[in-house]
């Protein structure tokens, strides 16, 4: 195999727990995303676009979608006779072999497929993070700085700190402290869960945290970094200053999907110089007939329109029948919503049926924002109110 300067472990394991009914069939790095990817479109082109040949995506959790999906890696133009993307979910070894207790854990029960390609640093990168963002100049600015570790930052909004690693850095961009997820943050310089380490060291602290035989978890944000920093390794933050959001709950899913409308989205899909690939399989052109109003919305093919949309995103084979309304709202892959519905502020799952003159998310209590989900697979009954903030499924 041909020494690779820098490979990629993708983390594609997680449950997703927090985006409830959404996750309960699929892999959170499946779910779909923008009316025609998965969320793990957006790393592995990334990948892709910074000319990282090699990807290894770290499975577990509702493994069967998701593996189908990469299949051999050619959507993203990842299929090579050296390297491409290699799925790797949990398997018996010598001696054992367990599940991935965390994501530090994961990148250890597959030192033995880093070391094939013997590289210099590893890329450790999520499934669940909607951005386009260049690893290559990531990898350069390590390489500048001579860091041991270091790690994709940005500001995020006070109030979701505690979701967050954060950190303080000095004014050469060093790491000098750095919380794992704190109630009470000081700062509200964040982590995006991106980190290059130079393999060397990686492999050294995965092997003596799995040989210290405690409860940890084998987490990167818990266990690995706080002891590397502890041992004062060479920490580095490198701020990114593009689009970046986490869509690990409901209310940052629906937000990026908002974040893609209008002429100057926030987040750009039209792009030529950094597309986001997906697997295209082939459907019908779209259909509106001439009751249809679409007004500020991304709907993809195999959609039919007789009704009115606005402000949403529609997936493929997506129907809203006459007189039916759909507004600020998420509306899965083949999804039916008859005549006379009302939907507003809503993700709805994937092969939903919601009946006639049903009415989603518009009654509303407060002057909150509240986002209504409906699950897979539901059929919501005729004339049925579903009020603002309830998840069906
Ligand atoms: P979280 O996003 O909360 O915080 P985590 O739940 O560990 O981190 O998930 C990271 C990624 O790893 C996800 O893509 C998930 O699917 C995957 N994953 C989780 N457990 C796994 C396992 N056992 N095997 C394989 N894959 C697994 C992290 C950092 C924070 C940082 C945020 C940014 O810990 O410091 O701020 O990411 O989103
Ligand atoms: P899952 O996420 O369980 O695979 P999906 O609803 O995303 O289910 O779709 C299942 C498969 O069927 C996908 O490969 C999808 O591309 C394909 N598919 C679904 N609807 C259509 C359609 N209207 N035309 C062509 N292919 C479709």
């Amino acid at each position: 195999m041909p020494r690779e300067e820098m490979l990629a472990m993708l983390l594609a394991g997680g449950k997703g727990t927090r985006l409830g009914v959404l996750t309960k069939n699929i892999a959170k790095p499946a779910v779909p995303f923008g009316a025609e990817y998965r969320l793990i479109d957006f790393p592995l082109s990334n990948c892709t676009n910074s000319g990282i040949n090699t990807v290894g995506v770290l499975t577990q959790y509702k493994p069967l979608i998701l593996n189908s999906y990469i299949g051999s890696g050619s959507s993203w133009d990842l299929d090579r006779h050296n390297g491409g993307v290699t799925v790797l979910p949990p398997y018996v070894k010598e001696g054992g072999g367990s599940w991935y207790k965390g994501t530090a854990d994961a990148i250890y029960q597959n030192i033995e497929f880093i070391d094939i390609y013997d590289p210099e640093y590893v890329l450790v990168l999520s499934g669940d993070h909607i951005y386009k963002m260049d690893y290559a100049e990531m990898l350069n600015y390590h390489k500048e700085k001579k860091a041991d570790i270091t790690i994709g930052v940005l500001e995020v909004p006070w109030e979701e700190t505690h979701r967050f690693g954060i950190m303080n850095t000095n004014p050469e961009q060093k790491i000098i402290e750095f919380q794992e997820k704190p109630e009470n943050a000081k700062n509200n310089l964040a982590s995006m869960g991106i980190y290059i380490f130079s393999w060397e060291y990686l492999k050294k602290y995965l092997i003596a945290e799995a040989e210290a035989n405690n409860d940890s978890a084998g987490d990167f944000g818990h266990d690995i970094i706080p002891k590397m920093m502890a041992d004062e390794l060479s920490f580095y933050a490198y701020t990114f200053k593009d689009y970046w959001k986490d869509v690990g709950t409901v209310e940052s899913y629906w937000q990026a999907h908002m974040d893609l409308l209008g002429e100057n989205p926030e987040l750009d899909l039209q792009d030529r110089n950094w597309i986001i690939y997906s697997v295209n399989p082939n459907r019908p052109p779209q259909y509106l007939s001439e009751d249809a109003v679409v007004d500020n919305s991304m709907i993809n093919k195999g959609t039919q329109i007789m009704g009115t949309v606005k402000n949403s995103v529609l997936f493929f084979g997506v129907k809203i029948a006459k007189d039916a309304v759909v507004e600020n709202s998420v509306i899965l892959p083949n999804t039916r919503i008859n005549v006379g519905a009302k939907i507003k502020n809503s993700i709805v799952g994937r092969n939903v049926i919601i009946e006639k003159n049903s009415e989603i998310g518009i009654e509303n209590e407060t002057e909150d924002l509240k986002i209504t989900v409906i699950g897979d697979d539901e059929v919501i009954p005729e004339a049925s109110k579903i009020k603002a903030g309830m998840v069906v499924g």
